[in-house]
């Protein structure tokens, strides 16, 4: 592509073996209005191709002059079944030395790597192609089968349909049942979300509050014969066994309860049930309502910690899709309910710098303005899973100042801290909480342009980090870093 213009106005394309690949290649570049130019060493298919009123020519693709013919083409796609003749022609045309663009077949990996070499930009693999065109049609088969199935036993519902979050209702619950209900309205049926134990989190309230869903405690619904289906939505974690006769069960985790479901969904090479509920929103065709694109959403940032963890294609294309419907001033405001901008910024920082050793979770905030938001951003890390302990820590005015919080009841961290610290700092605290201040000493000489900036950062970071696993009984960098 030497030329400087336009490649889809300019461009002349070449293809170099015409079976049946060349030829749907070609038919589909005749279609877009572009300029081809086929070389077949079979006589009579070049003149079969002319009758078609295409620009055809004889030639063997192995030969040199084949090469000269198609000098004047940008793109050059070698698509026979021969491959010895597609190595020899690739080998042929750069020779030539021209910045053509050249694509061509191969017939296994070994030949595609070979291909490659010679000079191909793209090697096609016929077999890959097939079988990913195959779990494709496969993955769209398999959920509309699924989808249909779903619609059949919600359609079944002669009163009302019950959709249960799990027992404390999360962000991946409260949107999965969102979404459940709105395919059910989809189809014309009536359907509540339920939950059995209490929204705890201020900021599950708040999702809630803020995107308008209306969740019913079981326990204050007296009529309870008007449900008939019962739907349970990413209940496998956070809920005791389900007492309920259950006819619907969608989740992305494996339950240890034996569900004798009609209808049960449970994908565990996803990372949340917004996700599953995403592919069926698109497979029902449905105009997916702004409450629902968000609250779906923000289920799936939730799951994956912003994609973070975890993340699975799906999970990606689901977010793809909800990303224009979804609401981001809301989602936003549910995010941080009562976060400051510099605590954000240093919770994002910390959570992308954490280390975890065991249950314990140790993270640089870098250089911070509020020593505050050290505070914040640690007891917030403590919500993550399987995390007990958190010490988050930053540097202010040539000291280093450290937040810690802690759940473990065999830990007093305020002890810990003044383990680790108290002989070269100060510490403060008790079992649950607690705070440390190191003067940066020895390094307060250097100026601090960029990249004396970043030295500092690291070389602290060492250092706080290996004495607060020691003082915590474990040893630093051996495993577990999270970013
Ligand atoms: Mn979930």
């Amino acid at each position: 592509m030497s030329t400087g213009v336009s490649i889809a106005a300019m461009s002349r394309y070449a293809i170099l073996g015409c079976g049946s690949v060349g030829h749907a290649v070609a038919e589909e570049l005749v279609d877009q209005g572009k300029d081809v130019l086929i070389v077949d060493r079979d006589e009579g298919r070049v003149e079969a191709l002319r009758d078609q009123d295409l620009n055809a020519q004889a030639a063997d693709i192995r030969e040199p002059t084949t090469a000269d013919d198609v000098r004047d083409c940008d793109v050059i796609l070698i698509m026979s079944s021969d491959i010895e003749a597609n190595k020899e022609a690739v080998a042929n045309i750069r020779e030539r030395d021209a910045d053509q663009f050249v694509v061509v077949r191969a017939s296994d990996p070994v030949s595609g790597d070979e291909l490659t070499e010679l000079g191909a930009d793209v090697v096609i693999n016929p077999s890959s192609v097939i079988a990913d065109a195959a779990m494709r049609s496969l993955e769209s088969g398999e959920l509309e089968y699924r989808a249909t199935q779903l619609s059949e036993v919600l359609s079944d519902a002669n009163d009302r349909v019950a959709i249960f979050t799990n027992e404390s209702p999360d962000p991946d619950s409260i949107a999965s049942a969102a979404a459940l209900q709105a395919i059910a309205t989809h189809l014309g049926v009536e359907a509540d979300i339920c939950y059995l134990g209490d929204i705890g989190h201020q900021e599950n309230r708040a999702f809630v509050n803020l995107l308008g869903i209306e969740l019913l405690n079981w326990a204050d619904i007296d009529d309870r014969e008007q449900y008939d289906t019962m739907a349970v939505v990413d209940h496998a974690k956070g809920g005791e066994a389900f007492e309920l006769e259950v006819d619907i069960v969608i989740d992305h985790y494996e339950s240890d309860e034996e569900w004798d479901a009609s209808f049960v969904d449970v994908r565990p090479n996803v990372s949340s049930t917004s996700t599953i509920m995403t592919k069926y929103i698109q497979e029902f065709d449905m105009k997916v309502d702004e409450a629902v694109a968000t609250a779906l959403l923000y289920g799936i940032r939730e799951e994956t910690l912003d994609f973070k963890r975890d993340t699975t294609p799906a999970d990606l294309t689901a977010a793809a899709y909800l990303y224009p419907f979804a609401n981001h001033d809301l989602l936003e405001q549910v995010e941080s309910p009562s976060m400051s901008p510099e605590t954000l910024d240093v919770l994002a920082e910390a959570i992308q710098n954490r280390e975890v050793q065991g249950s314990h979770l140790v993270s640089n905030a870098g250089f911070i303005r509020d020593r505050e938001a050290l505070a914040q951003a640690a007891q917030h890390l403590l919500n993550l899973e399987g995390i007990t302990t958190t010490a988050v820590f930053g540097i202010a005015d040539d000291t280093i100042f450290l937040a810690a919080r802690s759940k473990d009841i065999r830990m007093n961290i305020g002890k810990v801290l003044s383990d680790a610290y108290g002989g070269i700092g100060e510490a403060a605290g008790h079992s649950t909480q607690a705070s440390a201040e190191i003067s940066l000493g020895i390094f307060t000489g250097i100026e601090t342009n960029d990249e004396n900036r970043d030295t500092l950062l690291s070389l602290t970071e060492e250092a706080v980090k290996r004495k607060l696993f020691q003082a915590m009984g474990v040893e630093s960098g051996e495993s577990g870093n999270g970013s």
